[in-house]
């Protein structure tokens, strides 16, 4: 399904601004993205506040004689070697929850339940928000996967679904949401996707910079990229889609005209990115400009290696690889060229797990200690780690045990970050101790 361009028009006026914007950046992606193009900061390293120093407060004096305001600048914290963190179950008796999140207004965080169901939960208190089940495929890498809620959620409702369907393709649909409800009858299917395989179907959908809605999809399943959809841009499998919703005029949704392939002549319109194999979370870590973000991809292996890679918003065209490549591997063939791919910025082998699932980057008041840092896990093993560009991959699963059938994380109302467990519990990162 194709939109035709009624978009362009509305992007034009910035298209100049956005087109200086993504050839500076494109460079910095091809190197796999170096220090300079991540804004990220930290309060730990060696000039952190040992434990045993109190709150840092600081005295002024304003414009009245003799009164004083008091600050608190920061919170205590210890060095990252220091840090002890614990997993504290939230919330339970979810049926087969795989993500959780918020909804913009910050009132309601939603559980989406694989079987087809989008669950509403405050403070234990559990409220089906959508039923789908009926129109839901469920097993295995099927089911309803993903939500998001529109940037403008506030003033125009919107809220987005993938699922796969009862043909077993993948579908992204639009709802109405009021009074922490979806309004079914407002359910507008604006883009599906067949499915040749009933697995890899990515499963995440989010929205980005410049307010479009990204969907990773994965090849199309079996093995080895068996229909090869990985290097096709003309195929919307294998690919991250970038499309701007709701449509003008009608129409279920628009090109964004930096997309690389407007034109339908290279590629489908749609494809932003391609080389992805089984995109299952990615997540963007936007830059305090607003326009531009890190985007984590976490994308799932075949069966050597799972892979986390950073690439920028701005970046069009980024081949992450497959199936020339898994991680930072060659895998068609015993030679390939790593300078055409984005390559992972970390990778595990199976001798570690076996389905990498992809969170978050830490941004939550809570613990200063870990801002920045991505979180993720293993379907499989149940590890928890997160990664910075400062100070690399740290394990914390010796601290916060192995949780079972993790399959994805969620950035909760209050910003702090959640972990979900196919067994049905939530659970919050905390401080231990
Ligand atoms: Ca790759």
């Amino acid at each position: 399904m194709l939109s035709g361009f009624r978009g362009a028009e509305r992007y034009a006026a910035g298209m100049i601004r956005f087109r200086i914007a993504g050839l500076a950046t494109l460079a910095l992606a091809a190197t796999g993205c170096t220090s300079d193009a991540v804004s990220l900061t930290s309060t730990t390293g060696p000039s952190a506040i040992t434990p045993s120093t109190a709150p840092v407060s600081s005295t002024s004096t304003t414009g009245n004689p003799g009164e004083t305001t008091t600050t608190v600048v920061a919170p205590t914290t210890v060095p990252l070697s220091e840090l002890r963190i614990t997993l504290i179950e939230t919330d339970s008796g979810f049926d087969r929850p795989v993500l959780l999140v918020a909804d913009p207004d910050g009132g309601h965080d939603y559980i989406v339940e694989q079987p087809g169901r989008i669950v509403r939960a405050d403070g234990g208190e559990h409220a089906v928000a959508l039923d789908i089940r009926g129109a839901v495929k469920f097993g295995g890498e099927q089911g309803l996967l993903g939500l998001a809620f529109h940037p403008g959620f506030a003033l125009n409702r919107l809220a987005y679904v993938n699922y796969i369907d009862n043909r077993g393709a993948t579908v992204i649909e639009q709802f109405e949401v009021h009074d922490g409800i979806f309004a079914v009858a407002t359910g507008s299917a604006i883009l599906v996707i067949g499915q040749p395989a009933g697995n890899h179907n990515g499963g995440m959908i989010a929205f980005g910079p410049r307010g479009f809605l990204w969907i990773g999809m994965g090849d199309g399943g079996a093995a080895n990229d068996a229909f090869g959809n990985g290097q096709n841009p003309h195929t919307l499998l294998g690919s991250m889609l970038r499309i701007a919703v709701p449509g003008s005029d009608g129409a279920p949704y628009d090109i964004p005209e930096l997309n690389p392939y407007t034109d339908g002549a290279d590629g489908a319109p749609e494809v932003y990115w391609t080389g992805l194999r089984n995109p299952w979370r990615f997540a963007f870590d936007f830059f305090e400009d607003g326009v531009g973000a890190n985007v984590w991809v976490a994308d799932v292996g075949q069966d050597e290696i799972e892979e986390v890679s950073l690439v920028l918003s701005d970046s069009r065209r980024a081949n992450l690889g497959w199936p020339v490549m898994e991680g930072s591997e060659c895998f068609q063939s015993e030679s390939c060229d790593r300078n055409s791919f984005i390559l992972p910025v970390t990778e595990y082998t199976h001798d570690d797990g076996c389905s990498i699932t992809g969170g978050y980057v830490y941004r939550g008041d809570s613990i200063p200690e870990l801002d920045g840092h991505y979180f993720y896990s293993d379907f499989c093993s149940g590890f928890l780690r997160s990664y910075s560009l400062e100070s690399g991959n740290h394990d914390w699963t010796g601290m916060t045990g192995i949780t079972p059938q993790m399959s994805g994380f969620g950035i909760g109302r209050g910003g702090e970050l959640y972990v979900v467990s196919l067994t049905g519990s939530i659970y919050r990162i905390e401080r231990a101790g």
